[in-house]
């Protein structure tokens, strides 16, 4: 048969994690499919061929020849729908969807949906830990890793939390979750933004429906995303008004707050920080709205000490401590992470990677502050130096190890040295805990004396 004569009820975009996904779930259902990826070998391309080796695969570009053999498109979140074949299948009327579409008009169970530039992991996990434990049957994933059709394999669940990205948002049009948050935004991916204001009102999607607006009152972004007409929860780390989330100063003591009751006390939270305070506000107004027990609340919380390469200790070499951040991928998450370390000591800072195109300058207030050294890698490199300018010292270097053994030379007793890269990793390592991986390796090696 010519290609001309070829027709598919669907063609998935994308093989990788997403993509495996799709192809599982729409064959189950007896579609006719193929899949396309502009990678020559795409990660999931040999599990594709063991499970699937009839599925037709159309590798090394996204052909617009190839979409347009299809009744539906499945876009991956790793593809733009500005992709030029995508854009000319849209125009010729073929509707495109992503994996969590999908899931969307399949779930069964309340969605608790999560958001934002920076802390979608960490409050995405809090809430799953804290749902569990409150003896819901919990399914947890979309971009924390598991893809989000995986979770609608076997007994319906409780509830499902998802993470959320902007690029699986942008695809995504049923979505009515019980209880939904943007946590705040900050530039990121302005590779695929031309504009902060597009960025966040992809986010913005994760409300739609009637469910609980669980709302960041310190971020703009997100305060300006409320609708008076809707059931709203918000969040501050100020006093916090009527039912609302916030924290209370007694003395010395921060107390986290719902109203006038006091829950826990920050110095009791497993995670550090002040951006983990607003995480953990985030991840309580979030479970209210399934009736998690306070109790179990504050358990989970003094229970939970992080995600790994989020603010992790490392170790402590001469006096030295040395601190993994790998995930601080944009600027937003680097600023939280060096004033949320600040008080440890003064700060000799790893940055560096892929900028994804940000406007770095707010970065240049906090490491003015703060930071006392600067030691740069990456393809962007010399960007991050534009913005530190003068006031503090800044080395570029040729990878982590020179990095490491440099800060190693130049630190004293009392100060921290922190990896918090403030760009994406891809241009240096395969992912964020490879470069941690990197980081961490090379810290161990060294000898204390
Ligand atoms: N790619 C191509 N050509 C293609 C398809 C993809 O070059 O034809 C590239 C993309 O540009 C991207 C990479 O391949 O660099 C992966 O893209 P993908 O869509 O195949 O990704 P998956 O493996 O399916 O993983 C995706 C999410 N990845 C992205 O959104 C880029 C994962 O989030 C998520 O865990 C997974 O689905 C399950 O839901 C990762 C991520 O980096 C952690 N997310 C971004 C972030 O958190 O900032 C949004
Ligand atoms: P995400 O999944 O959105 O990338 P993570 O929970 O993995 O978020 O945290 C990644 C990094 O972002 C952390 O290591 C920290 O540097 C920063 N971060 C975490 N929470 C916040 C927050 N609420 N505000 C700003 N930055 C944060």
């Amino acid at each position: 048969m010519k290609d001309t004569e070829l027709h598919y009820d669907a063609v998935i975009i994308g093989l990788g994690k997403t993509g495996l996904s799709c192809v599982r779930y729409l064959s189950h259902k007896g579609l006719s499919i193929a899949v396309t990826d502009s990678r020559v070998t795409p990660p999931e391309l040999t599990s594709l061929k063991k499970e699937f080796p009839d599925v037709p695969v159309y590798l090394g570009e996204i052909s617009a020849q190839v979409l347009l053999l299809s009744d539906q498109l499945i876009l991956s979140p790793g593809v733009s729908v500005e992709e030029e074949s995508v854009k000319l299948a849209i125009e010729k009327g073929i509707p495109v969807m992503g994996d969590v579409e999908l899931f969307c008009q399949e779930a069964k169970a309340p969605i608790i949906a999560i958001s934002g530039s920076n802390g979608k992991s960490t409050v995405t996990t809090l809430v799953a830990e804290m749902t569990q434990a409150a003896g819901l049957k919990t399914r947890v994933g979309g971009n924390l890793g598991t893809p989000a059709l995986e979770l609608l394999q076997g007994a319906v669940p409780d509830v499902y939390v998802l993470e959320l990205s902007s690029f699986q948002l942008e695809t995504t049009f049923s979505l009515n979750a019980h209880a939904a948050a943007v946590l705040n935004v900050s530039p990121d991916h302005m590779d695929r933004y031309s504009t902060i204001d597009n960025y966040a009102e992809a986010k913005k999607k994760i409300y739609s429906g009637n469910g609980l607006m669980v709302i960041n009152q310190d971020d703009g972004y997100t305060k300006a995303m409320i609708d008076d007409t809707r059931m709203i929860i918000s969040y501050s780390l100020t006093k916090p008004s009527g039912n609302n989330f916030g924290v209370i100063k007694e003395n010395d003591t921060v107390w986290l707050c719902q109203g006038e009751n006091k829950i826990i006390k920050q110095s009791e939270l497993g995670i550090k920080g002040k951006h983990n305070v607003a995480n953990a506000l985030a991840a309580m107004a979030l479970v209210s709205s399934v009736n998690v027990p306070e109790l179990v609340m504050v358990d989970t919380l003094s229970r939970f000490k992080g995600l790994p390469h989020r603010c992790q200790w490392v170790r402590t070499v001469n006096k030295v401590s040395w601190y993994n951040d790998s995930k601080a991928t944009n600027v937003g998450a680097c600023i939280a992470s060096i004033e949320g370390l600040c008080d440890v000591g003064p700060i000799i800072l790893i940055a560096g990677g892929d900028s994804k195109n940000a406007d770095l300058s707010s970065l240049t207030q906090a490491v003015r502050q703060y930071v006392i050294h600067v030691f740069l890698l990456g393809v962007d490199a010399k960007r991050i130096a534009d913005v530190i300018g003068t006031e503090v010292a800044y080395e570029f270097v040729d990878d982590m190890d020179t990095a490491v053994a440099r800060a190693n030379e130049i630190a004293t007793p009392g100060d921290l040295v922190l990896l918090a890269p403030a760009c994406a990793s891809l241009d240096m390592y395969d992912n964020y805990q490879q470069r941690g991986d990197v980081f961490v390796n090379a810290v161990n090696r060294l000898e204390s004396c």
